[in-house]
């Protein structure tokens, strides 16, 4: 996922180059109406269709009345403002370096509508606009054609020249739709207004036809010759081969509705689909990933830049709480679910550890499972399952703990059978060491209870001014000499991230020396020591509770 975010970055910020160094857009336009080859443009709706359809390789866009009325749920007659008009284009522009060529309608009025929508668009930075002759509101050219009113000619041309002069670019283009065949007339009352809207200033013309065959366009564009550029719409002469409108020295052909009737296809089929299965299953390899989306959107362009302009976030960490043993010390009670999972007032030990650590921020929680894996089922954990939980010990589940972790935060640790308070974090936090414990110095009470516990011997016993020391460990067992024990670790350690390759080769060598299976943490803090990390120790009495018995497990309540 990182990977491919970053790949996609690369070619945002390629695209965004490219998009710098390209020509003008009005400039790109008018190479295309001036090219010798027939080129293309395809229809586009808003910000993703005109990306989709620029990535495809259209060097050109139709901003269509249709299709962007047709987003927008309402009629091709003037339903959507101009103003809402311009609002997708913007978008699409923005998503876009190639050059767009808005379907102006009639210009949304009189020459004045035409003066003003000239300017906004090249306020957006749109390279043409289309204006057809016909009145304000219009309609589709394929509903009734034959009944549409025609413009004024004269009227017509005001809206023309008003357009050019309004133009600051002057690359910026103005095309003519001229509608006589739509309206029923024949090729003369065409090449009459296409002649006059010629001299009136246009810098190419549309001609419009709603045959499925292409004699009419075919004729005019015989007769019209080469007085300026011509633009076609083949919706209804589809059929037609391309090869026919390049050797009759067309200019651009249009395909003017394709991605909103494919848009439309697509999301009728989504719908029936899933209404029908109550499920997504069938359909989730046929859709584009979220991932593409994020893609088309450019978010790793946008995470890029976080990082380069958000101040840095404060240090995250995360957490592994072990958690692969049984417990059998309580018996039956762990013969359904190990002992993480036994209940404390209602909640399993687990999600009462779970709390501390979300209440001091760590969200990332990695739990090892082994015994009765599928009884440890918490929401909004990541799980490692540990098989041989039986044969093996605290390091291995460790290790395999560490092997998906984030590496780039410190990470805590702690057992799935402790319960501690917030606090221990807190006390933890507040030392840049590389390795940290805690250490209760009431541990006679381990002693007394005769259960295992990870004694430590320290470079100094706690004393009242230990506070003020720099304490470090020396040794840590289960069977320490009583007279070197300075106290008991509480089964919480926190680790830098610096330390995390070291522990990874520690455990390596240890692997080689000793019976790894067996290993448990007061061996791998030991084995740092001796080989010169610095375990950082801090000292302090009680806020932590190991449940170990059926009585610990009652009273448990009590320290909750
Ligand atoms: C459009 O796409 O909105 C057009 C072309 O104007 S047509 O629908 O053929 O009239
Ligand atoms: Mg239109």
């Amino acid at each position: 996922m990182l990977k491919q975010l970053l790949k996609n970055s690369k070619d945002y910020c390629d695209h965004r180059l490219e998009r710098m160094i390209k020509e003008k857009k009005t400039s790109q336009f008018r190479t295309l109406l001036d090219s010798q080859n027939l080129e293309f443009l395809l229809e586009a709706h808003n910000g993703i269709s005109a990306k989709i359809a620029e990535e495809s390789g259209f060097k050109g866009l139709w901003a269509g009345g249709l299709a962007i009325s047709a987003q927008y749920g309402v009629r091709d007659s003037n339903e959507a403002s101009w103003t809402q008009v311009l609002e997708v284009l913007e978008f699409m522009s923005d998503a876009t370096s190639v050059p767009i060529m808005l379907d102006g309608d009639t210009g949304y009025g009189n020459f004045n509508n035409v003066r003003r929508l000239v300017s906004k668009l090249e306020q957006r930075e749109i390279a043409a606009v289309c204006i057809e002759d016909k009145l304000y509101p219009k309609t589709n050219s394929f509903i009734g054609g034959n009944k549409q009113q025609l413009a004024d000619i004269d009227e017509f041309c005001s809206r023309i020249k008003a357009g050019k002069d309004a133009q600051k670019d002057d690359l910026f283009s103005i095309i003519t739709r001229v509608e006589a065949f739509i309206a029923g007339w024949g090729l003369s009352e065409a090449i009459k207004r296409a002649e006059a809207y010629h001299q009136a200033g246009s810098d190419a013309i549309l001609i419009h036809s709603a045959m499925t065959n292409p004699s009419e366009i075919l004729a005019f564009k015989e007769e019209w010759g080469d007085r300026l550029p011509v633009i076609i719409v083949p919706t209804k002469y589809y059929s037609t081969p391309t090869e026919i409108f390049t050797e009759a020295g067309f200019s651009i052909a249009i395909w003017a509705n394709h991605m909103i009737r494919s848009a439309i296809e697509a999301m009728q089929q989504t719908a029936a689909s899933i209404i029908q299965n109550q499920s997504v299953v069938e359909l989730e390899d046929r859709i584009a990933s979220v991932s593409e989306i994020f893609r088309l959107q450019g978010v790793s362009e946008l995470l890029q830049a976080e990082e380069l302009y958000l101040p840095q976030q404060p240090k995250t960490k995360s957490a592994i709480i072990l958690a692969a043993s049984r417990g059998s010390a309580m018996g039956s009670l762990t013969e359904q679910q190990p002992k993480s999972m036994l209940k404390i007032k209602e909640r399993p030990i687990l999600s009462h550890i779970v709390d501390v650590y979300n209440k001091h921020g760590i969200r990332e929680i990695t739990v090892v499972r082994g015994y009765q894996k599928e009884a440890i089922d918490l929401p909004s954990l990541r799980y490692v399952d540990n098989d041989d939980y039986a044969d093996t010990s605290e390091l291995v589940s460790f290790e395999k703990a560490l092997l998906g972790i984030d590496v780039n935060q410190d990470l805590f640790v702690s057992f799935g059978d402790v319960l501690f308070k917030p606090y221990l974090l807190q006390l933890m936090d507040g030392f840049e060491d590389e390795v940290v414990i805690v250490v209760d110095t009431q541990w006679q009470d381990s002693v007394n209870k005769e259960r295992a516990a990870d004694y430590v011997h320290c470079s100094e016993p706690h004393s009242r001014d230990s506070y003020s020391h720099e304490i470090f460990l020396k040794v840590s067992a289960e069977n320490l000499d009583p007279k070197i024990i300075d106290g008991e670790w509480m089964g919480v350690v926190k680790f830098s991230k610096n330390i995390i390759p070291t522990l990874k080769e520690s455990m390596n060598k240890m692997r080689q020396e000793t019976d790894f299976n067996a290993a448990k943490f007061h061996h791998l803090f030991t084995h740092l020591v001796s080989e010169g990390t610095r375990v950082k120790v801090v000292y302090t009495t009680g806020h932590w509770l190991d449940i170990d018995t059926l009585e610990d497990l009652l009273g448990a309540g009590n320290f909750l």
